[in-house]
């Protein structure tokens, strides 16, 4: 297993992806940085991630040359170890895990030379957000009235991530992507994804080789988004 091999525990840090980003020259491939809470858990760009205790913070550094699948990769693995628990999870391009249509859970990838630093945020046991939270955020205690054991929960991750990245590595991104199309809930939505250049508005209908969404514009024409911030704004298929 790599995966956790090494493993970097803290009871409380300011973002498990900053201190990765320190030690991500010496680590090696698989080096987990975990923690109970995070003091400046960060998202995208520069929105903050709420960390408290109960929920599941962590990073993983990996050595890779097709950065871009790690997010899907990880997308996968999170909705995998749930549905163990017979926990069906949704994912959303490109880097949310929805539960009843709340984000439960957000994948951070920030890319250092050959290396990928994977932030993964999952509200475990949340008993409760901040109002601005409240209609978009959810944990897995709100919405199932159960509580897992933290540890138990990152050793299934843990092997699942294992799983995927095996996959990567043996360039089995196809089987990847087929077990995405599975947990997506894109698939027929319009959506308006905002990129530092345009808004694109189109029907999603794939997911690319490399991570893009695959959308029919209004023209009919096809178009491949690599990155971007997506807004859902038609539901129907
Ligand atoms: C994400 O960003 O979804 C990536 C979150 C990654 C967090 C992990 S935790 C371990 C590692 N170390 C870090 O410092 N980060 C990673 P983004 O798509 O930008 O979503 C952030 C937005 O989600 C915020 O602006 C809020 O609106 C909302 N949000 C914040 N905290 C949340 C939470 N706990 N649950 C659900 N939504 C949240």
């Amino acid at each position: 297993m790599i995966i956790g091999s090494k493993l970097h525990y803290f009871d409380e840090i300011d973002s498990t992806n900053d201190y990765a980003r320190k030690i991500v020259d010496e680590s090696t491939d698989g080096t987990v940085v975990l923690a109970d809470v995070q003091t400046a858990g960060k998202g995208r760009l520069d929105n903050k991630w709420y960390s408290p205790d109960g929920g599941l913070y962590l990073s993983v550094i990996l050595v890779t040359d097709k950065p871009l699948l790690v997010p899907i990769l990880a997308a996968v693995a999170i909705c995998e170890t749930f549905s163990h628990y017979d926990i069906i999870l949704g994912i959303k391009w490109p880097n949310d895990i929805l539960l009843n249509g709340k984000k439960i859970a957000g994948i951070l990838c920030e890319a250092v030379d050959m290396k990928v630093i994977l932030g993964i945020g999952i509200n475990l046991n949340i008993n409760e957000f901040p109002l601005e939270l409240r209609n978009t955020a959810t944990s897995i205690f709100l919405e199932t009235k159960k509580r897992f054991d933290k540890m138990m929960i990152y050793n299934e991750l843990c092997s699942e991530l294992e799983n995927y990245y095996n996959m990567l590595r043996a360039d089995r991104v196809r089987d990847i992507l087929q077990q995405w199309r599975n947990y997506t809930i894109m698939f027929g939505k319009t959506v308006a994804i905002e990129t530092p250049e345009k808004v694109i508005t189109g029907r999603v209908i794939d997911i690319g080789g490399n991570g893009s969404l695959i959308l029919v514009l209004p023209d009919g024409r096809i178009e491949k988004v690599l990155a971007g911030e997506c807004r859902i704004i038609k539901e129907n298929k």
